[in-house]
């Protein structure tokens, strides 16, 4: 893993690892603000509160006799690609590996807000983890609109790729909000609170917004002028060959993944002449509305030589990457075309 920070872990997954569908657990990126809380399962309670008729306060136990339901999903940092921003931007600098896909397993929160019946008040759901503010950094409490929340893919999770869900990835619950940012996918949740109106801290109010125009390189944009990230652009990253490679004449095995946030991947194309001539690469067989999409395809090397190769994707809504990513003031949303170089040998 590359390590942005030891305490708490930031880690990010090398390019390489996204060779596969699922990203193996002990391959999949972390991203924490404050230290890791200590939990202990046995007393752990979800509390669903604020505007509901019935509140409720849930053991483990309690979570796993609901239905349980698979939600096949791709998380992915707001800042994924913050290191590739010129000029650069304070914060992270992640370079295209805080992403990863993987196979959630958990309650779906529209069953639980059944169950504990939401007044017609309520326009979000404030959710909080057992993490708590450390210092300068204050708790890190996100707000989701109840329309996302009671979406049938919108679930808490307490699995992770068949397995109880890691310490590092939320243990023992986690949400999962299919589509959007990670920011919202809040870990070692513990508090649902139903609202008229979303939260006004700093992870809400004012981290994880973007500009409603293009501010330009290095451009500002007032608070008014900042709406909150939702769903996530659309992306794809070479897995491989690794960048700066040496391969040899023949056929070069290329591949890698995809994502479109809310939106299904209905297209990747290579290049192998910097952006020039583009052909379809073949899509992998799992396609999942809120999951990536690996590609695979064979570049035929015949010649010696250098080769920047690209890799562009379109989703059902009809978003391509661009060549360039839009910069904005906290880096985030970075999805430029992904470009690589490699060296055929004679
Ligand atoms: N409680 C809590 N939840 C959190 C965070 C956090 O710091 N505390 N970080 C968020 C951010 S910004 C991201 S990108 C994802 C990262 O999830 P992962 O570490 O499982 O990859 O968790 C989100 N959930
Ligand atoms: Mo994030």
């Amino acid at each position: 893993m590359l390590v942005h920070n030891d305490f708490p872990e930031d880690l990010e997954t090398p390019v390489e690892y996204f060779d596969s569908w699922l990203t193996p657990v002990d391959r999949f990126f972390v991203r924490q603000h404050l230290p890791r809380p200590k939990v202990d399962a046995a007393t752990y309670r979800l509390k669903v509160h604020g505007l509901v008729n019935s509140p409720l306060e849930l053991s483990l136990d309690d979570l796993k006799k609901f239905a349980q339901v698979k939600v096949p999903a791709t998380l992915e940092c707001a800042g994924n690609g913050r290191g590739n921003f010129k000029p650069k931007i304070p914060g992270l600098q992640w370079t295209k590996g805080a992403i990863g896909n993987a196979e959630w397993r958990g309650v779906r929160v529209a069953d639980l807000l059944k169950k504990a019946g939401v007044k017609p008040e309520a326009k979000f759901g404030t959710a909080n983890g057992m993490d708590v503010g450390a210092g300068k950094t204050p708790d890190f409490i996100r707000s989701v609109p109840l329309r996302k929340l009671l979406h049938e893919s919108t679930i808490i999770a307490l699995e992770m790729n068949g397995q109880p869900l890691p310490e590092l990835h939320g243990f023992p619950a986690r949400l999962i909000v299919p589509g959007w940012d990670g920011a919202s996918w809040v870990k070692w949740v513990n508090d649902l609170q139903l609202a008229p109106e979303s939260d006004k801290g700093f992870y809400f109010a004012t981290a994880y917004k973007y500009p409603n125009f293009s501010v330009g390189p290095g451009g500002a944009a007032k608070p008014e002028e900042m709406e909150v990230l939702e769903g996530m652009a659309v992306v794809s990253f070479f897995s491989k060959p690794l960048d700066q490679a040496k391969v040899k004449i023949g056929a070069v095995p290329v591949m890698g993944v995809a994502f479109g946030g809310e939106h299904r991947i209905t297209r990747v194309e290579v290049s192998a002449d910097g952006g020039a001539k583009w052909v379809d690469a073949k899509l992998g067989a799992e396609n999942f509305q809120f999951a990536w999409r690996t590609f695979t395809h064979e570049f035929k090397a015949s010649k010696k030589g250098y080769y920047t190769l690209c890799c562009r994707a379109t989703d059902s809504a009809g978003r391509v990457q661009p060549i360039e990513a839009e910069w904005n003031p906290s880096g985030y949303l970075w999805n430029a075309v992904d470009r690589i170089g490699i060296t055929v040998e004679g």
